[in-house]
């Protein structure tokens, strides 16, 4: 059973995380903050014997989805349909045990969302209001969340999108933005009157507060609670559920062409749509059932959803049982910056897994260890290499390895005898028995970063126990006592086995094959009898391997060139200059000349010399251009444009006799300009 005494009266966990959008692939963001946390307390439970259904799928409506169909001129459902794929895939080779994943155009959804609406609007929960919207004129269109941006109020953040501001994560309403544009045209909107339902959040304050600001104190994590009180101490607003909107589930009601229910109202009905999906006519046990424990997992800026806006819905229906626990994540970093899909600051998971094959565990292993379970965390390669060479390689691999080599060496790979227990092996058979309550604990209360140090820590015990008591060198002097120390490091290995699942699932599987263990749950750890004696085990091979400099290096340098693409992106032309007059023109005397010789100015890396005919008997001109022209004698034959009037200098002893124009690109490179048809040497440019 479980160890938490409240989750005792539990006799089945839903679990859900976060629907990701379908408009990018999924990056270490989301996993340390949402995926790798759920499906980790999923198998824990599932391992403890738990009944648990582990719901996920995408959210394949909201305003992102629509305009990256718009940038790219395809359909919203072809963009859903790509990276729903894209996702579903990588989530299965990370191995994140979903027991479903599916997607929120489904039929099924649609249906399951609509009658819950349905149900709301004829039981008289929600309140109609004519308001007025933000309408772009140009483009004939009301203006929902994203497609309206502006300056955040609270932040000063220019970029703010109609539904919320990314940079300080405040949740807005279009008509706080300052200076409003539509993200269609750019067009400043016009307020125009359209009617919507309301969920009456104003109302639900009292019971919310009760819920959750006393009943969960304490119990729901700090950064949760402490969001959750800011809103309703705010004083909660009526918030519209439906939105003047093509692409979502239409609003099933007469009149209500061109309305579709709000993303944020549709969204996690998807969790109830999907049990429905896997379960059939018996889904309603994990959704209705006093006990039945659901828990969201979820990023920080999901906060006010999950704690006030899906739990007021579920509410007004009345029928649906309210989470126990949202423990949510705040957010990870790379390398010191802030992850963006847009600016493809990301480390994409499906690119991991295909970079990385054979390594889910070690990214499972880092952003776990590293989740940002109390505060943002920052993930780095360097700390990757780390955790992966000084933990998983040189702690657990090295300890496992050690045991099933000397096993071998020893024994021919059988369970050697274990004999009376010394004061040494008592304390360790004591300290081993200990630990699957420790684990489960901290797995039980989202204290997953202790949990996963803890597992850590029983291979700590099983590598100092071998230090201590040196069995390849006990062997010869003490046989008993040597087959007692490898069967008793042996039930350690096993317990890894059984209690490193949830964090890492691969590892688990390829350790219990090693042991020639059959599956088992959480019960079982804890003992020293898992292998019997005789018990013969598989020749061990490794569990991790180091990761090299270059390896880490190669993404290190994949990132660089991201940041390069990211200025040549932002990059403009230069502001024009002052004016000047046809007079200031004419003062300089521009020409064409032919490349009669080019070669590297000698002990001067930047220059290269050019003979010119000028149609006037020739010059030389230095210029600093080298850098681009590693080959410059290819130029000769090619024309030039150069002024002619600058008084000759002396560059590294060589008279210079002018000036040979070139375009400066984007990305600081130096091109020459060449007329577009052959024109007479020393004709005039004007
Ligand atoms: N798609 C937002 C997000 O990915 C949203 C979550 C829905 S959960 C019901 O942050
Ligand atoms: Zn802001």
């Amino acid at each position: 059973m479980v160890y938490t005494e409240k989750d005792k009266r539990y006799k089945r966990y839903t679990v859900t995380s976060a629907l990701p959008y379908a408009n990018g692939p999924v990056h270490i963001g989301h996993l340390a903050g949402v995926y790798v946390p759920a499906d980790v307390y999923a198998r824990y439970l599932r391992s403890q014997g738990e009944e648990v259904v582990f719901i996920g799928g995408s959210d394949e409506h909201g305003v992102p989805i629509t305009i990256k169909a718009r940038k790219e001129g395809v359909t919203p459902q072809d963009i859903v349909d790509r990276y729903h794929g894209i996702i579903k895939e990588s989530f299965r080779r990370l191995g994140i045990s979903f027991d479903i994943y599916s997607r929120t155009s489904s039929p099924m959804h649609h249906e399951t969302a609509a009658a819950f609406f349905k149900k709301l609007h004829d039981e008289g929960k929600f309140v109609e209001k004519v308001s007025q919207q933000y309408y772009d004129e140009e483009a004939g269109q009301f203006l929902a969340d994203r497609y309206i941006t502006g300056t955040c109020p609270r932040c000063g953040n220019e970029h703010a999108y109609g539904d919320q501001c990314e940079a300080c994560g405040t949740s807005l309403n279009a008509t706080d933005l300052v200076n409003p544009k539509s993200a269609l045209s750019g067009a400043k909107p016009v307020l125009k009157e359209t009617r919507h339902w309301f969920l009456p959040l104003d109302k639900d304050e009292p019971w919310l507060r009760q819920w959750i600001l006393e009943a969960h104190k304490g119990d729901w994590k700090v950064n949760v609670y402490g969001q959750c009180k800011s809103w309703i101490d705010a004083g909660l607003q009526p918030r519209a559920v439906t939105r003047d909107l093509e692409w979502g589930v239409h609003v099933p009601l007469p009149d209500a062409d061109g309305k579709v229910l709000y993303v944020w109202f549709d969204a996690p009905i998807g969790y109830i749509s999907f049990t429905r999906e896997l379960f059939g006519d018996d889904w309603e046990k994990w959704w209705k059932s006093d006990d039945s424990k659901l828990v969201h997992f979820i990023g920080k800026d999901n906060i006010v959803f999950h704690c006030i806006i899906f739990p007021s819905m579920l509410h007004a229906d009345g029928s649906y049982i309210l989470p126990a626990n949202v423990p949510a994540n705040e957010f990870l970093n790379l390398e010191g910056d802030k992850i963006s899909t847009s600016r493809n600051w990301a480390v994409w998971l499906h690119e991991y897994l295909d970079e990385f094959p054979g390594k889910q565990d070690v990214l499972r292993y880092t952003l776990c260890s590293n989740a940002p379970e109390t505060k943002d965390n920052d993930f780095t390669w360097k700390d990757f290499q780390l955790k992966n060479n000084s933990e998983l390689v040189a702690i657990l691999g090295n300890f496992v390895n050690r045991t099933l080599v000397l096993t071998h060496k020893f024994y021919g790979g059988q369970v050697p005898a274990c004999g009376p227990l010394t004061a040494v092996e008592e304390e360790v058979v004591k300290e081993l028995a200990s630990f699957p309550e420790r684990i489960g604990r901290s797995i039980e209360t989202y204290r997953l970063r202790e949990a996963l140090a803890e597992l850590m820590n029983l291979a700590r015990l099983g590598n100092k126990y071998l230090t201590d008591t040196e069995p390849w060198k006990l062997a010869k002097s003490d046989p008993a006592r040597t087959a007692t120390v490898m069967n008793l490091s042996l039930q350690i290995c096993a317990n890894l086995a059984i209690l490193c699942e949830p964090f890492l699932p691969f590892t688990a599987e390829k350790l219990s094959r090693m042991l020639g263990m059959e599956p088992q749950g959480w019960a079982c750890a804890g003992t020293h009898t898992l292998l019997p004696e005789g018990h013969t085990i598989h020749q061990p091979e490794l569990l991790f391997e180091q990761i090299s400099d270059e390896t880490i290096q190669a993404q290190v340098d994949k990132l660089l060139k991201t940041k390069e693409q990211n200025a040549l992106d932002a990059w403009q032309p230069a502001a024009v200059k002052e004016n000047v007059t046809i007079d200031d023109f004419g003062r300089m005397d521009i020409r064409v000349g032919t490349i009669l010789e080019c070669t590297k100015v000698p002990k001067a890396d930047k220059l290269l010399q050019f003979r010119l005919d000028d149609g006037m008997g020739g010059r030389t001109i230095v210029s600093g251009i080298a850098k681009y022209y590693p080959e410059p004698e290819k130029l000769v034959g090619r024309q030039v444009c150069f002024i002619a009037n600058f008084p000759p200098r002396k560059l590294k002893g060589v008279e210079s006799q002018g000036m040979i124009l070139s375009a400066e690109d984007k990305d600081g490179h130096l091109i020459l300009l060449t007329p577009s048809d052959l024109a007479a040497p020393g004709c005039s440019i004007g």
